[in-house]
This record gives C-alpha cells, sequence and structure tokens, in this order.
C-alpha cells in the first residue's frame, strides 16, 4: 500500500501562474514520495490518449488545446493511498465546487483552468504513469523520513 503510485501534471495554466512549486510543496508536506518528475510540451496524440475517456465529449477539443497551449509539469508521486489522497488534495474538478484548502479550490475558478491533473484510480494511474514516463524515469529511493511518516 505504501508503494502505491499516482500520475499528477500541473497543467499549463498551473506552470504560468508559478504554481508548481506550490503543487510540489502540498504533495511533499502531506509526506509523499516523488520519484519522477518532468517538464514537457506534450503532444496531440499523448493528450488524446491520456484523455481517450473524454474522446467525443463536447468538451474535449478545447480539452486538448488548453493542456496542449503550453508546456506541462509531470510527475508520479508514491505513498499509502496515494490516488485517493491526491484526488482530495486536488479537490472537485469544478472549482466552483472544489473546497477551499483544496489545490483548485484555492488556486482556480473555472473548470477549463483547474490546474492539476490527478489519477481516479489505480488502474489509471498505471495506464497514466506509463504513458507519460519510461521505467527509467521513475526513481527508486530510500525515504530517510519513512518512519517519522508512517508507524
Ligand atoms: P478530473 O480532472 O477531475 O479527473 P475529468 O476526468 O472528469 O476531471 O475531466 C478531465 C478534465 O476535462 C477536467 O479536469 C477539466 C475538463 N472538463 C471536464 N468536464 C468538463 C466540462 N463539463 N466542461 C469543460 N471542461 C471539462
Ligand atoms: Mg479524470
Amino acid at each position: 500500500v505504501r508503494r502505491q503510485r499516482t500520475f499528477i501534471m500541473v497543467k499549463p495554466d498551473g506552470v504560468q501562474r508559478r504554481l508548481v512549486g506550490e503543487v510540489i510543496k502540498r504533495f511533499e508536506t502531506k509526506g509523499f514520495k516523488l520519484v519522477a518528475l518532468k517538464q514537457l510540451h506534450a503532444s496531440d496524440q499523448l493528450l488524446r490518449n491520456h484523455y481517450a475517456e473524454h474522446d467525443g465529449k463536447p468538451f474535449f477539443p478545447k480539452l486538448l488545446a488548453y493542456i496542449g497551449s503550453g508546456p506541462v509539469v509531470a510527475m508520479v508521486w508514491e505513498g499509502a493511498n496515494v490516488v485517493d489522497v491526491s484526488r482530495k488534495l486536488v479537490g472537485a474538478t469544478r472549482p466552483s465546487e472544489s473546497a477551499p484548502g483544496t489545490i483548485r479550490g484555492d488556486f482556480a475558478i473555472e473548470v477549463g483552468r483547474n490546474i492539476i491533473h490527478g489519477s481516479d484510480s489505480v488502474e489509471s494511474a498505471q495506464r497514466e504513469i506509463a504513458l507519460w514516463f519510461r521505467p527509467e524515469e521513475v526513481v527508486e529511493w530510500n525515504d530517510h523520513s519513512n518512519e517519522w511518516i508512517y508507524e
């Protein structure tokens, strides 16, 4: 369970608004372990694949244009229940419904500029990590604070 991983991405609006550090800080101070990180301008093909579940929905073309409009910062975070807990840190999809204290609740107003992506299940996380990272880009390291975070 402690080894569970999730895929987190700061979207182009989050990068432009200098929120990368804030996002990393929230996952770091929670106690999760960063195991992969890179900035890239994602290709249309990658984004179509990433958001395949939304293909055909009315907002799909705008979603691709938005996420493809500039660099994103892609990450893999590891820790106990990191998939579900990350979704809580990220907040509800629509910022108007995201609770204060969540990333979207604190920094976003519109669903089409909601700052950040987080995988919605363990299966999605595995699929998305494999899509965005080569295996050697995910780094195993021994976390010295482990015994102060887990009992
Ligand atoms: P989440 O990002 O919370 O997993 P999702 O998977 O339902 O949400 O949708 C992916 C992204 O697509 C979401 O972050 C923003 C955009 N989106 C979703 N529903 C939308 C809508 N009704 N109108 C515009 N954009 C939408
Ligand atoms: Mg989703």
